[in-house]
């Protein structure tokens, strides 16, 4: 299984999107357990591409097509992840996007598809949203839950934003809210009001079915 990991962390680093594709559906033909595969494969790939580019190995343009190339197998497996989807029990509304000003959706899109896998009926908003979106959108979803993520340590602070909006608003008592991302962390999520912090998607799930199983605010 190391062998096949790393020769999906590779297709990505290298930016061999047919191969990624290949490896992608081997992994459903061999019913292959999905996680494992994007976590320490293709996910490890695409960290490792980033590595390259902060140490001036790699141009832009390549961290850019091997992010590409991770989207291309996300593609492939992700309809793998979701089909548990119709078999469970509803979880709850769910709003999810990344911040004002941040680009980068691919972990988003995978917390985003795991959760709709368990259940909840997801709103996802894409990436670069603005904090007044958010707010809308859980105003209008009826949010139980407002997922928020960022890569940037520029962008994290509008996680913080929107959590003060909410309150401003008078909504926080309506909606829990989760944040994620590489700069955040719990102590980040304890400082800015948020309700709970994941460090990756399956703990993002654990973490939203913790946050609204406890939640009776709309019970009755
Ligand atoms: Co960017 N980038 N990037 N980038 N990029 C980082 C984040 C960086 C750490 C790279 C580095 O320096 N090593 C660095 C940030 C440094 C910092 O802020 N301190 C960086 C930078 C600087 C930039 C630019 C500013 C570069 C530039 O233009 N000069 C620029 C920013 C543009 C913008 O947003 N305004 C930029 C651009 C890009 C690309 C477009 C080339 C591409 C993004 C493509 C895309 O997403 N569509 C890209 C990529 C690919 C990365 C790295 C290499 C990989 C990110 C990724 O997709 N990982 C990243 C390095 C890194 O993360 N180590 C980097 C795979 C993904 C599955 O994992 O996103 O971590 P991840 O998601 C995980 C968990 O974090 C968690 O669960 C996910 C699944 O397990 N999670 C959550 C995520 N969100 C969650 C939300 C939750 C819960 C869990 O609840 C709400």
């Amino acid at each position: 299984m190391k062998a096949f990991f790393e020769q999906c962390e590779a297709a990505v680093l290298e930016g061999n999107k047919d191969l990624a594709v290949e490896l992608a559906r081997r992994v459903l033909a061999e019913n292959m357990d999905v996680l494992a595969v994007l976590e320490r494969g293709f996910s490890r790939g695409l960290r490792r591409a980033g590595e390259k580019w902060e140490a001036g190995e790699y141009f832009l343009p390549e961290l850019a097509f091997s992010a590409e190339v991770m989207k291309a197998a996300l593609d492939v497996l992700r309809p793998s992840l979701l089909r548990a989807a119709g078999t469970r029990a509803p979880g709850g509304r769910v709003v999810i996007g990344t911040v004002q000003g941040d680009i980068h959706d691919i972990g988003k899109s995978v917390v985003s598809t795991l959760l709709s896998a368990h259940g909840f009926d997801v709103l996802d908003l894409g990436a670069n949203v603005t904090h007044e979106r958010f707010i809308d959108a859980v105003r209008d979803h009826h949010a139980d839950l407002l997922c928020m993520s960022a890569l940037l340590t520029t962008t994290m602070t509008g996680q913080a934003h929107v959590v003060e909006l909410l309150q401003k608003r008078g909504m926080r008592g309506d909606v829990k809210v989760l944040v994620g991302g590489v700069p955040t962390s719990e102590g980040w999520a304890r400082q800015i009001r948020a309700d709970a912090y994941a460090p990756d998607a399956v703990a993002a799930v654990e973490a939203a079915k913790g946050l609204l199983s406890r939640d009776d605010r709309k019970a009755g």
